[in-house]
């Protein structure tokens, strides 16, 4: 999954594709660089982000995926808190529900979902992007977002969303420490387990920079964000978002060779 962020302030690539035709020469590029999905969002959910108007989000995103629906039937996610977001989205053309709230930050995400039939991805998020990273706690990190997941999921199910709809996702950097990510990045396996696809999301995050001090730029965090990618793969994870489309397929390719898959 290819992250497409139309948004003047997301964390590692905010404002470079601002306007219309940056984003759509973006998306040609991911989609050559071998995305099978592209992941377009238009409110930044990074740490202190603010939320951003209805109308503003509509204005950024809905021109991104016309444009992109003139040139290539890519699928394309909706990053987005908005269940009017993703009920314009879908009828421009785009096909996902990407949810960091895990459907729960309007009163009718739920029956929203369920109205569209289309896939959705359900993400774990302690608190809000405004204040998560304050003080986040949890007393077992790993079976405290499953329990959720879970939760959510069935919640999903009980409102008419297919039980195939369902992606999950663990929410890596939303309101946990380094120490939370890293006992996430090794308990992918338990979360799998759980029934859905996992979609995994640790392109250019801080976690990196938890560890090397050095990467102060997102953009230097290619390296740490290839392992954190493989480790995922390696449990089964079913898909990545990333910013380095080229990179991280590559590195996947290699990966499956050595391990006989491909
Ligand atoms: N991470 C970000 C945004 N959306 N969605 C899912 N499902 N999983 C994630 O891990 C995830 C996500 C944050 O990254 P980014 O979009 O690059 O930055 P920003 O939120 O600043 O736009």
């Amino acid at each position: 999954m290819g992250v497409l962020n139309v948004t003047p302030d997301s964390f590692s690539d905010g404002g470079r594709f601002a306007g219309v035709e940056a984003a759509a020469a973006q998306a040609r590029r991911l989609i050559a660089d071998g995305a099978d999905l592209l992941d377009i969002g238009g409110e930044s959910t990074r740490p202190g982000a603010a939320p951003v108007s209805l109308q503003t989000e509509l204005d950024r995103v809905l021109p991104v995926i016309e444009a992109i629906r003139a040139f290539s039937d890519i699928p394309l996610s909706i990053d987005t808190l908005k269940p009017e977001v993703a009920r314009a989205a879908l009828a421009r053309g785009a096909d996902v529900w990407n949810d960091i709230s895990g459907l729960t930050a309007a009163p009718d995400s739920l029956s929203t979902a369920a109205d569209l039939a289309c896939p959705v991805v359900i993400m774990h998020m302690q608190g809000k992007p405004a204040t998560m990273q304050d003080a986040p706690q949890y007393e077992d990190v790993v079976s405290e977002v499953a329990a959720y997941l879970a939760a959510r999921a069935a919640a999903a199910v009980a409102a008419g969303v297919a039980k195939s709809a369902i992606w999950l996702d663990p929410g890596i950097g939303f309101g946990k420490t380094l120490a939370h990510n890293l006992a996430l990045m090794n308990g992918l396996g338990g979360l799998s387990a759980l029934g859905f696809p996992l979609l995994l999301g640790v392109s250019r995050k801080r976690t990196v920079m938890a560890i090397d001090p050095t990467a102060k730029d997102p953009k230097d965090r290619l390296g740490g964000s290839l392992a954190l990618a493989l480790h995922g793969a390696a449990q089964g994870v079913a898909a990545l978002r990333v910013h380095d489309v080229r990179e991280t397929v590559q590195a996947l390719k290699v990966w499956a060779v050595l391990k006989g898959l491909a």
